[in-house]
């Protein structure tokens, strides 16, 4: 299971950590939080403007996440449980019927109103062309990206195959991830229950870290490798 930390080396800050969105200007979480963007048009103003200049657009994959394509092209992995908006997984190359992202994509934006999905990029066309909240425009409802805000509950069937590959491993990495966000942090706890390994690779230490029987504390894009060649032996 990965978090905002396996792509910062891509250059996408996460939340969380020492450089971190929310670290450096707490106030910005307020974009993040669906009651508002539903209830003020400058949230929504300022939130597509953060889409547009997300540095995740020209971001390449790096060697964390290609350490993942390549644990599954060893045969061993079950599932890529993410927590990221930003494709980075399946553009390096992991199967996307095995990425499970629990808090959606950027990339895809639906309509609050009726559902209709169509593509951020037309969104932030549409901005670029002037529209500051570029509506729905199939029913002029709320737009926004397909990614889970706060308040939001998250879609039950994607939870359930997260359950389900959390359930069906003989070892849980949760990578680059604080751990403070439920329910997709007590995975931990589901796939130790179901007899799995637990193991830990984040700078910072987590909730879960004494339920690990391995934390490793060094770069993601360094010691992801290194970890998967020892899974694999
Ligand atoms: P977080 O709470 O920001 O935590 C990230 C953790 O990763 C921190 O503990 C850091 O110390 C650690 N970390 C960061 N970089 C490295 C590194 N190179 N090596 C080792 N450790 C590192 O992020 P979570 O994923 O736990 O929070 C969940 C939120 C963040 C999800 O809803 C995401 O959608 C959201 N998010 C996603 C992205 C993205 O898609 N790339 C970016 C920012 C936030
Ligand atoms: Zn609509």
């Amino acid at each position: 299971m990965t978090g905002a930390g396996i792509s910062t080396d891509s250059g996408i800050r996460d939340f969380r950590g020492p450089n971190g969105l929310w670290t450096l200007d707490p106030a910005a979480e307020k974009l993040f939080t669906i009651q508002n963007y539903l209830a003020d048009p400058g949230i929504r103003r300022r939130s597509w403007l953060a889409r547009r200049e997300n540095p995740a657009w020209g971001a390449e994959p790096n060697a964390g996440h290609l350490a993942l394509v390549e644990l599954e092209r060893r045969g061993s992995l079950r599932a890529v449980i993410t927590q990221n908006i930003d494709r980075l997984h399946q553009r390096a190359g992991s199967s996307p019927d095995r990425v499970i992202e629990v808090h959606g994509n950027m990339v895809d934006a639906v309509c609050w109103d009726c559902g209709a999905r169509s593509l951020t990029e037309d969104a932030l066309a549409r901005l670029d062309a002037g529209d500051a909240d570029p509506a729905c425009l199939v029913c002029g409802g709320i737009l926004k990206t397909a990614t889970i805000m706060f308040g939001q509950s998250l879609d039950g069937e994607v939870l359930r195959a997260a359950a389900a590959a959390s359930q069906d491993c003989d070892v849980f990495v949760a990578v680059g991830t604080t751990l403070q966000v439920h329910p997709v942090a007590g995975l931990c706890q589901v796939a130790v229950r179901s007899g799995a390994e637990l193991v830990i690779v984040n700078r910072d230490p987590t909730p879960y870290d004494d339920l690990a029987s391995r934390v490793i504390r060094e770069s993601i894009s360094e010691a992801l490798p290194v970890l998967v060649d020892e899974l694999t032996a």
